[in-house]
């Protein structure tokens, strides 16, 4: 019997004339894919597909770097340098030496007037790491001020301080290959299948190969909880009376690791007192999750050979981003999970080249995970950058999050921003749109000239984005990876190395010191200074990095290839060699729903965008999948309100309104919905964004929400709009 195509034409899929495949990494998020482009005979990015050979992605792409090429001719891209005298006059297009010279003369004029603080600078995690040593180079031996930071601080900063609290540095201390050791696997606010999927499917074939216990800590039932054997959905902001309880139980059971403990930690006996007092039936109460579930998980972290823990943003965007880190190290040195395979601590980093400006871009300090608070720290680099040490200041300035209440004051008078948005990223927009507008003056760089923020500047740079340039990027594991430039920069658009360096002349110091025209010539900087630290390049070169598809810091000079781990010998980065076991006392300080305001907002991501959807929202591939702002909401709750599927409801807080479609979905629980933050005027008109007190990062998952029928969604529509007037 005949079945099925026989007769019918076969299927063919279009050939693409490629002409040659170009070796690059993926711009989007934190897992580090590698990426082949392909181009054609005119030079044009026609396709891309993933690399077989990299141990990272083993030729896989998710569906973001999939359609990457599309970025490099998608529509609102910046073709030409924009200036005007006031942010609400229309922009004039004008050459790139007037739009530099126009900047560098206000830079100085407020640095002159004002001081040299009073001119700050906001960066991203988004280019390249050459670029990011660069802008350092720039903003701390050149221009000299001290408010300059990236939005890392929306990102990774609790995920730093917390690594620099536990084990004296920062720097992840494990790696997906983790994924093939461990026995037990708990992941913390994470949701890898959307947000990290190429490190999900890691997961995924490990587990294939050899069954072991995953358990999720998520309010929202992700689809990462959805394959859990286990899925504790907490009261939002209580992971650290989750863990603290977690420990008690191991530690009244007997189940700890004590050589472990004895050899390579310090400040038992403190922790110890803490820890006693969280016993599960006092966290049930708080955290939301039963004492059996709490018994039942310390003993299986616990007794398991390896046991490692991964999280994201459900820690780190919280008032206690920073103690959630340092519990989760807290349970892993307490269980000797540190440094083997199978056992460690591995923040899920966020943006491509998070690690990147961790490492290099000076906003926390000075290159190479120096601080400015250490003398010789500032030495070294006074005397390789050619300029005098007391040029820099002793102590860091304010973060990204200060930065803003800090024009509201008038203290900051003028700003730079790169490759961010904070007019959709940041919390509570209103107030970030009013500081924007009391700038004296705003330039603006970034890939696209449509994004929101731009509407407030007074320069605008046109950069050229992803592998239109060259460079590296460091991943999730350390892994450092490379961007051979694939396609010539779009329009009249420029490298942001090449902009850096075009200011940089523009100032007498900026003359003095050397600034690298090439990326590869700033990459050599970085092998030179990052020689016997933590953070070692000095074994790695353009080539070599292509060749093995990217290799992990530390790799030592001569040495064949990267490692994989760090603290393997359990020697740590404070003085006395140990890590610190760090009591934590919670604290409730979120607004929580009450009478006026009943609903947790939940905030978050979805596959297909990425943040503010300057990119993805281009792209006819992904954008199509969700091109409206909504909320998912429990059908429960949603009845009883009288608010269908499909329908769009009011939410209010205490900041402001937004509009949305619901989508009903028990996903999330009756007193709580979930937005995603792609969408401009919708989820940061609302959220609080309550900062930790040591990373200063805000608390974008925890605030309360009233909700009603937007019955009239005319009427709502033109609110809105005129919302955004005032
Ligand atoms: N598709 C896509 N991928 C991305 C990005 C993107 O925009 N789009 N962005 C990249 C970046 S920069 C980042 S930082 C990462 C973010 O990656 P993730 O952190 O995985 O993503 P989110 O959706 O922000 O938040 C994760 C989860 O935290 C949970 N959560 C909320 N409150 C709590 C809490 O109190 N405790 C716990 N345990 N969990 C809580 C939320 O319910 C949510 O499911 O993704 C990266 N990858
Ligand atoms: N409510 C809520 N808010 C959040 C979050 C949340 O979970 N909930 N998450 C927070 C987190 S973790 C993050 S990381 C932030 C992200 O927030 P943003 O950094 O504001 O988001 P992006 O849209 O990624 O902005 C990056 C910008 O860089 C531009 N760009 C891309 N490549 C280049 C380049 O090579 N050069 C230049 N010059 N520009 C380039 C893009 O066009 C884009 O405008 O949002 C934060 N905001
Ligand atoms: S998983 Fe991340 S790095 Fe890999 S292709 Fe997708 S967005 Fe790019
Ligand atoms: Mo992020």
């Amino acid at each position: 019997m005949l079945f099925g195509r026989l007769k019918k034409n076969p299927i063919k899929i279009a050939d693409k004339p490629v002409v040659e495949w170009k070796y690059t990494t993926c711009g989007y998020c934190s897992t580090g894919c590698s990426i082949e482009v392909g181009v054609d005979a005119n030079g044009e990015a026609i396709t891309s597909r993933g690399v077989g050979s990299a141990d990272v992605n083993r030729g896989k792409l998710c569906l973001k770097g999939i359609f990457e090429h599309e970025l490099f001719r998608s529509s609102g891209r910046g073709r030409v340098p924009l200036i005007r005298k006031r942010f609400y006059e229309p922009f004039k297009e004008t050459s790139w030496d007037k739009a530099l010279d126009h900047s560098a003369s206000e830079i100085k004029r407020i640095q002159e007037t004002y001081g040299r603080d009073a001119f700050a600078i906001v960066s991203t995690g988004q280019i390249m790491t050459e670029e990011f040593y660069t802008l350092g180079k720039l903003a701390r031996g050149v221009l000299g001020t001290n408010n300059y930071d990236g939005n890392t601080t929306l990102c990774m900063a609790s995920a730093v301080s917390g690594y620099k609290r536990s084990f004296g540095s920062d720097g992840p201390p494990g790696c997906y290959d983790d994924f093939e050791h461990t026995d037990c696997l708990i992941a913390f606010g994470s949701n890898l299948p959307e947000q990290h999927p190429i490190i999900f499917w890691r997961l995924k074939q490990a587990l294939e190969k050899r069954k072991f216990p995953v358990i999720v800590v998520d309010p929202r039932v992700t689809m990462l909880a959805q394959m859990a054997d286990m899925h504790l959905p907490i009261t939002p902001g209580t992971d650290v009376v989750l863990i603290n309880s977690l420990m008690h139980v191991i530690l009244d059971e007997g189940l700890e690791d004590r050589e472990y403990i004895n050899a390579h930690t310090s400040g038992y006996e403190e922790f110890i007192k803490i820890v006693e007092e969280y016993n599960p039936v006092m966290a049930a109460k708080i955290c939301g999750i039963d004492e059996d579930t709490i018994r039942n998980v310390a003993r299986t972290y616990a007794k398991a050979g390896a046991a490692m823990s991964i999280w994201t943003m459900g820690i780190n965007q919280s008032t206690h981003g920073s103690d959630g880190v340092v519990n989760i190290n807290n349970l892993n040195l307490v269980t000797g999970n540190i440094g083997k395979p199978g056992g460690t601590s591995l923040s899920i980093t966020g943006q491509c080249n998070a690690m990147g400006t961790r490492e290099w871009s000076s906003c926390s300090g000075l290159p190479g995970y120096r601080v400015l608070e250490k003398e010789k720290d500032r030495e070294d680099i006074a005397k390789f950058w050619g300029i005098d040490p007391e040029f820099f200041p002793k102590k860091r300035g304010l973060f990204q999050t200060d930065i803003f209440p800090a024009i509201e004051t008038g203290q900051i008078k003028g700003l730079w921003i790169v490759a961010t948005n904070p007019m959709t990223s940041m919390p509570n927009t209103a107030r970030i749109r009013k500081t924007l507008e009391k700038l004296e003056f705003l330039v603006v760089q970034d890939a696209y000239e449509d994004m929101e923020t731009n509407e407030y500047s007074h320069v605008y740079f046109p950069a050229s984005i992803w592998a239109e340039k060259e460079g590296c990027f460091t991943n999730t594991e350390r892994r450092v990876n490379l961007i051979r430039n694939v396609i010539k920069p779009y329009a009249e658009s420029k490298p942001d190395l090449w902009i850096f360096n075009e200011m940089a002349k523009r100032f007498e110091q900026g003359q003095k010191i050397k600034f690298p025209e090439t990326t590869e010539g700033v990459f050599d900087e970085l092998r030179q200074l990052s020689k016997g630290r933590m953070l070692d390049y000095s074994g790695m070169s353009y080539e070599k990095i292509e060749s093995h598809r990217g290799i992990q810091w530390p790799c030592t000079e001569g040495a064949e290839t990267g490692s994989p781990r760090l603290y393997t010998d359990g020697k740590f980065q404070h003085e006395d060699g140990k890590a610190k076991l760090i009591p934590l006392i919670f604290i409730d300080n979120n607004e929580r729903p009450d009478d006026d305001y009943p609903f947790w907002l939940n905030t978050g991501r979805v596959v297909e965008h990425f943040h503010t959807r300057t990119r993805t929202g281009k792209v006819g591939n992904l954008n199509k999948f969700s091109p409206t702002p909504y909320m998912e909401m429990n059908p429960d709750a949603a009845k009883e309100l009288g608010i269908t599927h499909g329908s769009y409801a009011r939410l209010t807080s205490r900041r402001g309104d937004a509009v949305v479609m619901v989508q009903l979905t028990q996903r999330v629980a009756p007193n709580s919905v979930f937005i995603p933050f792609h969408f401009h005027e919708c989820v940061n008109r609302i959220s609080l964004g309550l900062l930790d007190p040591h990373s200063r990062q805000p608390a974008f998952k925890q605030c309360a929400v009233k909700v009603e029928p937007a019955t009239d969604q005319g009427t709502a529509a033109v609110r809105n709009k005129a919302a955004r007037a005032f």
